[in-house]
């Protein structure tokens, strides 16, 4: 298993002139703007205001796009839309104290999904930790394991190698949250003390040219394994498996078994009814040989394959996704698979067989089912398309066709929060397209303050497409709800709500579409701007 390292370590600063505060912010925030980071987000505060500065005079200069919000939790996740629309890292500015662990739910997605995030963190110089000052907590290894690294930076006071230290910072901090070190990109934390006086005007970061040097890359040199090509064998695609898992399975003939946010439910290989002929179909019984891409995690029917005795586990190592072998029996885990003999075609025909024979249309009626169909539909080339979690991700997953699309899904640890933040952040980055968000109304209502969006961000095509049904519905579909009484499971579990989307969309100043039929829907998911489609389903 690759756990992920943790450092702590200390670099050592004295002696002062002008705002040492500044003068450090400013040399941190040029050096990563000159290493090619374009996408900085920051949330207010008093203890960061050297930073705030720095970002403003670099994003005046047209060096960095600068993404400003209320709230960091929002902020987070927003960031780590960016980050993945752009594969790039997403720097994030904070104050100390609540500010830093609102961070946390949107670190853990990127920790557990791979996503390089570089978090600057303010905070009390030393000398006023533990002594009760305002607004001071222990920010050292506040998000645990969930950082590749947290760099406790003392309250710089202008010596000499301070300017050096904060370019070094700066390098350290890319080339860990990318994996440029062979570990798993994600999330770094740099804690940077200040002292007063926490920021002046002077330098203009934008006016400094910081020598920097990115650090190597390591190659780590890729494991291989020969398989015999005649085991009837299934490629599974789980989140973060991406095109290899198309190449794999079309280069040696077998079917393709990919979630709608596994980025591989395209080409002629996938088997749109998986689910069906995992759950109830001979066919399936016939499966010797699995081999995992990515993280799968919307059905139990592949977990079960996974635990069968008869059928050998194959784990491609993911470099996002991290460690997956949820059954503990992977005979091997590689990087790059080939087979020992000539492919043979029949074994895919009759998945392929089988699976027409399975597939049905969509109904004329507005359900999940036609609901998914029509998002699908209508997204196409530049247009990216977020799928929250719960029940109509799993439609997709029993339904939707294969289409090579721009697909997200937060399945790091499958929240429902921060899901409209995801989106805005996604959005930031494509603005050709339209980037549609498809989730149920309690994701929505989770995460409805980051509706707010801030106006320097421009025009928008942002949609969010929201499966109403009053509740989180998925929960009917578990055991419980067979042995608890209707009431009792709804107070318990469906958490039933009558909130009015209209309102909530004139308060952030969105357009809002409810919408009864398919027609209505298309003409819906055909607008441009921001706007909340209400989808009322049953
Ligand atoms: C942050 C977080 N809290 C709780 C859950 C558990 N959970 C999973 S689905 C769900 C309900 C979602 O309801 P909704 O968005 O309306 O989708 P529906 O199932 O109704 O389609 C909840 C609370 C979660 N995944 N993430
Ligand atoms: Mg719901």
């Amino acid at each position: 298993m690759t756990i992920p390292k943790r450092k702590t370590h200390q670099v050592t600063s004295n002696s002062s002139a002008g705002s040492p505060a500044q003068a450090f912010a400013a040399q941190l925030l040029a050096a990563l703007a000159k290493a090619g980071i374009r996408n900085f987000f920051l949330a207010p505060g008093a203890r960061s205001q050297a930073l705030a500065i720095a970002a403003g005079q670099l994003a005046d200069a047209g060096k960095i796009d600068l993404h400003v919000r209320l709230d960091e939790r929002s902020l987070g996740f927003t960031a780590l839309g960016s980050a993945l629309a752009s594969g790039e890292p997403s720097v994030l500015i904070t104050t100390s104290g609540t500010a830093v662990a609102n961070l946390h739910p949107a670190v853990l997605e990127a920790h557990h999904s791979g996503v390089p995030l570089i978090l600057l963190t303010a905070d009390r110089p030393h000398e006023l930790r533990g002594v009760g000052a305002n607004q001071t907590t222990n920010q050292i290894n506040i998000f645990n394991d969930a950082v590749r690294e947290c760099v406790d930076v003392p309250a710089p006071n202008g010596n000499d190698g301070e300017p050096r230290e904060a370019v070094q910072l700066a390098m350290n901090a890319i080339s860990v949250s990318m994996g440029y070190d062979g570990d798993q990109p994600g999330p770094v934390q740099l804690n940077l003390a200040f002292r007063e006086p926490l920021s002046a005007t002077t330098p203009n970061a934008a006016e400094l040219n910081p020598i920097i040097e990115l650090p190597d890359i390591f190659e780590p040199h890729p494991e291989f394994a020969v398989l015999a090509a005649e085991l009837p064998t299934v490629v599974v695609a789980g989140a973060g498996a991406g095109s290899d898992a198309v190449e794999l399975a079309e280069a040696f003939g077998w079917p393709l078994l990919a979630e709608p946010s596994s980025g591989a439910r395209h080409g002629a290989n996938a088997i749109i009814g998986y689910r069906r002929i995992l759950e109830s179909h001979e066919l399936a019984k016939e499966i010797r040989r699995v081999i995992i891409f990515g993280k799968p995690t919307l059905g139990r029917a592949v977990i079960r394959l996974l635990f069968n005795e008869n059928v050998e586990v194959v784990v491609v190592r993911s470099k996002v996704m991290g460690h997956f072998d949820v059954s503990r029996r992977a005979s091997i885990v590689v990087d790059e698979i080939s087979i020992d003999s000539d492919v043979d075609f029949e074994w895919l025909e009759r998945w392929r067989m089988v699976d027409s024979e399975l597939a049905t249309a969509p109904s004329d009626n507005l359900d999940r089912r036609s609901l998914v169909d029509a998002v699908w539909e209508a997204t196409n080339g530049p247009d990216q398309l977020l799928l929250g979690a719960s029940r109509l991700i799993r439609e997709a997953d029993a339904w939707a066709p294969a289409k090579l699309l721009n697909i997200y899904s937060n399945r790091g640890l499958a929240g429902i929060d921060g899901t409209v933040a995801t989106a805005n952040g996604l959005a930031l980055i494509e603005r050709e397209g339209t980037t549609r968000a498809l989730i149920g109304d309690l994701t929505l209502f989770h995460d409805a303050s980051s509706l707010a969006i801030d106006p320097i961000d421009g025009e928008l095509n942002i949609q969010i497409v929201v499966g109403n049904d009053a509740g989180g519905t998925i929960f009917a579909g578990l055991e419980m709800a067979e042995a608890l009484d209707a009431k009792t499971f709804e107070r318990l579990f469906t958490t039933p709500q009558q909130i009015d989307i209209w309102h909530l969309a004139q308060a952030y100043g969105w357009n809002y579409i409810r919408v009864e039929n398919i027609s209505e829907l298309q003409k819906a998911l055909s607008t441009t701007g921001r706007v909340v489609i209400d989808v009322r389903l049953k």
